[in-house]
């Protein structure tokens, strides 16, 4: 592993940006992650000089970006997290890597010190990071503020003369602060927590399980229930709760988000088809990845209720208020399932709330939620 010096001089977003117009590479094209979060809210604010593209999975991004090359010949970048990076790799394999279809990804290194450092979910693929690029034929860079020009140009320049995917590596802090004048999505009255409560002591003495970021933090905060408290896997907490409700006969509440929703909305005809009466699926929507700061989704023009029903939920029903959201969930508590509670809820999260990490190690998040069901 390469040693972990924390940059002196951040980069500035704007410069950042500059230069990927004066190399021609574009568009910008990604999942967020809080190390560039700097960078996703100065792209978000200045629409006309950068071009941010939002799509819901990082493998959606790798196919927008192939298309885009093909239709342009620019050079596109790819942007993730590492904990996305799984995510990439049959697109990387099967389409990119075999139909000559260059790309520089640009993947943050959360976890860089391995285990025990950073949150759980990064422990494994940070410790690993580069043995997978190597691994995956994949030339990289682990950029810094004094050589990330350089690097940025070789990275394209081997990218476009091999017409395959390059990666520049970022570490923590190599962005400057960049706070964006945009607040992501409507101000709807609730916020994320004031549902959960509702939440979780309308429907006491039911199985939860929480998708990964603020979600599951702020139902642990809310009331520290045997949930099953998902840190990583984004977007497959609704598959996970598909497999407890198929072998036991508690109600499964499962909380979602609408980014991690979005990421596995397979999961709706699957769960609609298999027609499970125990499970009930709430998506608290906040137009925002708030776990990684606030950048928007794409929940605006998304009626996941609707949704639900297309996809052979049972029920399905959409609040926007307290009122409502009470009313739904006496009235939802009881109906058999498959349910889906689409909730609209208005970003911008307590930050400074526990985490589920401070309290249990995974396997014990494990050990207890098993207890559930014995
Ligand atoms: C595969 C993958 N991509 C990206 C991330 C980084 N990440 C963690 S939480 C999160 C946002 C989740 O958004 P949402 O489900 O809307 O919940 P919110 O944070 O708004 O509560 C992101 C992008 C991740 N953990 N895994």
């Amino acid at each position: 592993m390469s040693s972990s010096t924390v940059s002196t001089q951040a980069i500035a977003p704007a410069e950042f940006f500059a230069q990927l117009a004066a190399e021609d590479i574009g568009p910008f094209v990604g999942v967020p992650c809080s190390l560039i979060s700097s960078l996703i809210a100065y792209a978000v604010d200045h629409g006309q000089e950068v071009e941010y593209v939002n799509p819901v999975h990082e493998s959606h991004a790798m196919a927008f970006a192939a298309g885009s090359y093909m239709a342009t010949k620019k050079l596109p970048m790819v942007f993730m997290q590492n904990s996305g990076f799984g995510n990439i790799i049959n697109p990387l394999t099967s389409l990119h890597q075999i139909y000559d279809i260059p790309a520089i990804l640009l993947v943050t290194w959360r976890g860089e010190e391995g285990y025990g450092t950073d949150a759980p979910e990064h422990w494994i693929v940070g410790e690993h990071m580069e043995e997978y690029f190597r691994a995956f034929q994949l030339p990289y860079r682990v950029i810094t503020p004094e050589s990330w020009k350089t690097d940025l140009r070789d990275m394209k320049e081997e990218a476009m003369r091999t017409r395959k995917p390059t990666v520049i590596c970022v570490r923590k802090g190599l962005f400057a602060k960049y706070e964006s004048a945009t607040v992501p999505g409507k101000q709807y009255e609730m916020t994320s927590a004031d549902a959960l409560k509702m939440i979780k002591s309308e429907l006491q003495g039911s199985v939860f399980l929480s998708t990964t970021g603020m979600l599951s933090r702020e139902s642990f905060t809310a009331e520290d229930t045997p949930d099953f408290y998902m840190m990583g896997s984004m977007g497959l907490v609704a598959g996970i709760a598909a497999g407890c409700a198929q072998y036991s006969d508690r109600r499964i509440v499962v909380l979602d988000g609408d980014g991690a929703m979005m990421m596995h909305m397979g999961l709706l005809p699957f769960i609609g088809a298999r027609n499970y009466r125990n499970l009930f699926h709430i998506v608290i929507d906040n137009e925002a990845y708030s776990s990684t700061q606030g950048q928007p989704t794409v929940s605006p023009s998304v009626d996941f209720a609707l949704a639900a029903k297309a996809c052979g939920y049972a029920s399905s029903v959409r609040v926007e208020t307290a009122q409502a959201l009470s009313a739904a969930l006496k009235d939802l508590g009881n109906t058999p399932g498959p349910i889906l509670l689409h909730v609209k809820v208005r970003s911008g999260n307590d930050h400074h709330i526990g985490r589920v990490s401070d309290k249990y190690t995974c396997p014990e998040v494990t050990e207890r939620f098993s207890g559930n069901f014995s």
